[in-house]
């Protein structure tokens, strides 16, 4: 990803929007609120920033491209939108476009430390949705991050468990 100007110079590893959802905050459940998210990995910290406002807030999506945009508005679009219709996405979507931290947005919206989280596959007790991964930090913060794509929650998920890896004895 090309860094932020609004954001500390360390040059962050990889972003893009998913769809995300806490499900516990400092140890107590909370309702899940999923929604589409630009996330951000930095070092051992991923930062998060949902569109502002309520509908569609085009600055988030500013420098993303086209399939990106399409798939992001798409995927907000049918977590909406119950009974959920059956949309087949399309695979191949360039993978990292996006050059702003959250268009408009000056600061993430939240913050998760990576040192000493888990990551794992979420089981289907935790939620209806395809290819979704459970994060649980060592605050007590949990929360589950999805994507249609399976290369690029794939790619997440290698990515976060790399970082856990690589931090897990700070
Ligand atoms: O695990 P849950 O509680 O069944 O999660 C679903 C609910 O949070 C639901 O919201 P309401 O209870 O406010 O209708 C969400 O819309 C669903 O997306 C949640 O389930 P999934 O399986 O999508 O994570």
């Amino acid at each position: 990803c090309p860094s932020s100007p609004k954001l500390p110079s360390t040059p962050s590893e990889k972003c893009g929007v998913l769809n995300v959802t806490k499900t516990t905050e400092n140890g107590k459940k909370v309702r899940k609120n999923w929604a589409s998210t630009w996330t951000v990995l930095q070092g051992s910290t991923l930062l998060f920033a949902k569109g502002q406002g309520s509908g569609t807030s085009w600055s988030f999506y500013r420098g993303s491209s086209f399939p990106e945009l399409l798939l992001s508005l798409l995927s907000t679009w049918k977590l909406s939108v119950k009974p959920r219709p059956a949309v087949t996405y399309v695979q191949s979507v360039p993978a990292q476009a996006v050059s702003k931290f959250g268009g408009g947005q000056s600061k993430p919206e939240f913050t998760v430390d990576l040192r000493g989280a888990m990551v794992e596959w979420a089981s289907k007790e935790k939620s209806s949705k395809k290819h979704v991964i459970e994060l649980k930090t060592r605050q007590g913060t949990e929360l589950l991050i999805q994507s249609e794509i399976d290369s690029v929650i794939n790619d997440w998920y290698r990515a976060l468990s790399d970082t856990i890896s690589t931090h897990a004895w700070e």
